[in-house]
C-alpha cells in the first residue's frame, strides 16, 4: 500500500507527541536505522565496554554506561563530569559514528531545534530492574542545546517531571525506536526511568539501550 502525501503527513503528525513547549516524543523515529545503530554500538563497546559507574555518594549505578564522541559523561567519588578520555582505558572515547550524528541532528530538527552539534553520546544499558532516579541534566556547560534521547530494545517507562523535584512526574511508555527531544523551556525538567521489566528484543536481547546526545562543552 502506498499513502498519498497527505496521508503520509497525517501519519507522521500522529507519531509526534508534544509533551509541553520544548519537549517532543518522536515515535519510531530511530527504527529505520536500527541495523546501522547496532552495528556501530558493537564497534564502540569493543573499544569502550559498558561499566557500572560509582555515584559521588558511593553507590554503584544499576545502569551500565559508556560513551562516544569528543567527551564522555562519567561519575566517581569526586563527582559527575565530562571527560575527553575514558578513565578505564586512558584513551579518547570512540568517535561519534555518522549514523548517530545524523539521527541526533534529524531528531533535534524535528523537535524544533536546528543546528544541534552534539559532542557527547552517552550510551546506557539497562537490564531488568535497572532504573534511573529523577534528576536534571545540568553538568553541561550551557543549556541552549537540547537533549536527544533514543530508546532501543526492551521498553521502559520514562518519568517526565517538572522544573522542581517535588513536581509529580507523568509516565511515558517508550518503545524501541522512540526518540525524546527536550530543550528550550523544557531543558532542565526533572526526568528518570522506572525499574525496567524483564523482556527480550531481537537486537538487544534482555536489555534496554538508550543513546543520549548532548552538547557538553
Ligand atoms: C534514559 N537517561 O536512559 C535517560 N541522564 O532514557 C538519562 O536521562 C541520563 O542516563 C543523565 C545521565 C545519565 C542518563
Ligand atoms: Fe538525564
Amino acid at each position: 500500500m502506498t499513502l498519498s502525501l497527505f496521508e503520509d503527513a497525517a501519519l507522521y503528525q500522529a507519531q509526534r507527541e508534544e509533551l509541553c513547549p520544548g519537549a517532543t516524543v518522536l515515535r519510531g523515529f530511530a527504527a529505520p536505522n536500527e541495523a546501522a545503530i547496532f552495528e556501530a554500538l558493537g564497534y564502540i563497546t569493543a573499544q569502550a565496554p559498558f561499566r557500572h559507574l560509582i555515584t559521588p555518594g558511593g553507590f554503584r549505578m544499576s545502569v551500565a554506561m559508556t560513551n562516544c564522541g569528543s567527551y564522555g559523561w562519567v561519575s566517581d567519588l569526586t563527582g559527575y563530569r565530562y571527560d575527553a578520555t575514558d578513565p578505564e582505558s586512558g584513551k579518547p572515547w570512540p568517535g561519534m559514528p555518522d549514523v548517530f550524528m545524523n539521527l541526533a541532528q534529524a531528531a533535534a530538527a524535528s523537535g524544533g531545534f536546528d543546528d544541534f552539534e552534539p559532542d557527547v553520546c552517552l550510551i546506557n544499558r539497562y537490564e531488568a530492574g535497572a532504573r534511573l532516579s529523577l534528576h536534571q541534566d545540568k553538568n553541561e556547560r550551557g543549556f541552549s542545546a537540547p537533549i536527544v534521547s533514543v530508546s532501543l530494545g526492551i521498553p521502559a517507562v520514562f518519568l517526565w517531571g517538572g522544573s522542581q523535584r517535588k513536581d509529580k512526574p507523568v509516565r511515558i511508555p517508550l518503545a524501541h525506536g522512540d526518540v525524546m527531544v527536550w530543550g528550550g523551556p523544557a531543558r532542565l525538567r526533572y526526568h528518570g526511568i522506572l525499574p525496567v521489566k524483564e523482556g527480550c528484543h531481537p537486537l538487544s536481547g534482555a536489555h534496554r539501550i538508550n543513546l543520549t546526545f548532548r552538547k557538553a562543552v
